[in-house]
């Protein structure tokens, strides 16, 4: 048997019932087939993928809170520290009743090569917990959050692992956290990126996801003779993602028509308007319904949908497997030519390969959303030298790490013999350097 074949028989082994993890490390070792192959003897002998598979440390604990009833609530927490080869742990907290260890193993697997692609020197990590922000008050909110930060703080640091915010995190938890953390630990250091920008945060660092999204298409579709201009595009989520590749994608000249939550989706041919969805979404914390009734061009419907909408790109941006065969046919078969990854693995491996089968252009999420985490790695170097940075500088510099991303893509697919599978040209980029630098320090 191969070793990319034996390596995938023991993670689904050794880890049942963790199918999202399975996903994530089958489509990464899938496509690094032809690298393994040319260096198998070598990475056998030192164990390479057994190493990258299995995460450095996994820390899991309990969380208890009360409500505004007086009831205790107990929650479970995860840090996944997955791989520090080429910088501190470095990923989000995912606040969703859905979390597990193995959601949080896949979204901590793909973090590392995620975070090679940026060119930065930060390491694999994930976080969260099954605690669920929606519908808790502010005060509900804030005592979960010090709860799990008075666990958390014993294994994070500046220059260590640095936490983020994905599903569920926004600023108002990154700040309960961060106030918890400084009282805890008695330091102000950048322990936490996505901060308000009152007390370290970063310019650009909210908007940075969704914008770095749209950086990326448009060089892809630039180097494949297209750009976005005129195109009509279907977004899913309504998250912090979602809201700000709509945002860009407008200011490209293209045309957002769909958005998403939980409940339901929208279809407004007008466009998308993203100042009353900022409205209803971060200032509301309201569900789509609300945006619908304020505008008479948008139908709102119950349930999934957003990709049976005519429309020439696709950018899922709310959750994993969002996006299955079914939705990639209908897609191919509206005509629709780029799909770009703002979620963490939202389109299921069938409907992955048919995409790419039937010639559409796909971005994974590991390049496709690295802006936020790149802008995160910009904070850290903003607090590590006590200044802020424009959000001219900030935005430019995310500008061009998502071209240089692209074609960093771009370039290993056509080494290797795959020109156009940027997935490929992904999982390849972003391996080589960890295995590179995990070589050079030897067996750790
Ligand atoms: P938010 O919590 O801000 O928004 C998530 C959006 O997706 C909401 O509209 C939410 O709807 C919807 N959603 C979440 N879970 C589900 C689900 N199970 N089914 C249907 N809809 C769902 O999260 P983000 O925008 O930050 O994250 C979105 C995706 O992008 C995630 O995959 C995340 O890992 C990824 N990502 C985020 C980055 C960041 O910087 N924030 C960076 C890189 C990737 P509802 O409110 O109803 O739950
Ligand atoms: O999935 C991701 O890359 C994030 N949620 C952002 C992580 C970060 O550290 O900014």
């Amino acid at each position: 048997m191969s070793y990319v074949d034996e390596v995938i028989e023991l993670v689904v082994a050794k880890n049942p019932a963790q199918p999202e993890f399975h996903q994530a490390v089958k489509e990464v070792l899938e496509s690094l087939r032809v690298v393994v192959e040319a260096n198998e003897e070598e990475y056998r002998k030192d164990a390479l993928l057994e190493r990258m598979v299995n995460p450095e440390r996994q820390i899991m604990f309990r969380v208890p809170w009360v409500d505004d009833k007086g009831q205790v609530q107990v929650n479970t927490g995860y840090r996944v520290q997955f791989n520090s080869a080429i910088g501190p742990y470095k990923g989000g907290l995912r606040l969703h009743p859905s979390v597990n260890i193995g959601i949080i193993k896949f979204l901590g697997f793909e973090q590392i090569f995620k975070n090679s692609l940026t060119g930065l020197p930060i390491g694999g990590g994930k976080g969260g917990s099954d605690f669920d922000p929606k519908g808790k008050s502010d005060r509900e909110v804030m005592a979960f959050c010090q709860s799990f930060m008075t666990e958390l703080m014993k294994y994070i640091g500046a220059d260590t692992d640095v936490p983020a915010g994905d599903i569920g995190t926004g600023a108002r938890e990154i700040g309960f956290m961060y106030g918890q953390y400084k009282r805890l630990t008695g330091l102000y250091e950048g322990v936490l990126t996505g901060k308000g920008l009152t007390y370290g945060g970063s310019l650009a660092r909210t908007e940075a996801t969704g914008y770095g999204l749209l950086y990326i298409t448009e060089e892809m579709l630039k180097c494949n003779g297209s750009d976005i201009k005129g195109k009509t595009i279907a977004v899913s989520g309504s998250g912090n993602v979602a809201i700000y590749a709509i945002q860009k994608a407008q200011q490209l000249g293209g045309k957002p028509v769909t958005c998403s939550d939980s409940t339901g989706w929208i279809y407004d041919p007008e466009g998308i308007d993203v100042a009353l969805l900022k409205e209803v979404k971060e200032v509301k914390r309201a569900r789509l319904t609300e945006y619908a009734a304020a505008r008479p061009s948008a139908q709102y419907h119950e349930g999934k949908g957003v990709w049976s909408v005519k429309v020439d790109i696709a950018l899922p941006c709310a959750t994993q497997n969002e996006l299955d065969l079914e939705d990639a046919k209908q897609l191919v078969a509206n005509g629709c030519i780029a799909v770009a990854e703002g979620a963490n693995m939202p389109t299921t491996m069938e409907a992955t390969e048919y995409l790419q089968e039937k010639g559409v252009w796909f971005i994974p999420g590991k390049a496709a959303n690295a802006g936020g985490v790149a802008t995160s790695a910009l904070e850290m170097s903003q607090n590590s030298e006590r200044l802020s940075w424009t959000f001219e500088e900030v935005d430019g510099k995310l500008q061009n790490i998502m071209k240089n991303i692209f074609h960093s893509l771009d370039d290993a697919a056509k080494k290797y013999g795959m020109e156009g599978n940027y997935v490929a040209g992904a999982n390849i980029a972003g391996f080589l350097k960890v295995a590179e630098a995990m070589k050079a320090q030897g067996i750790v």
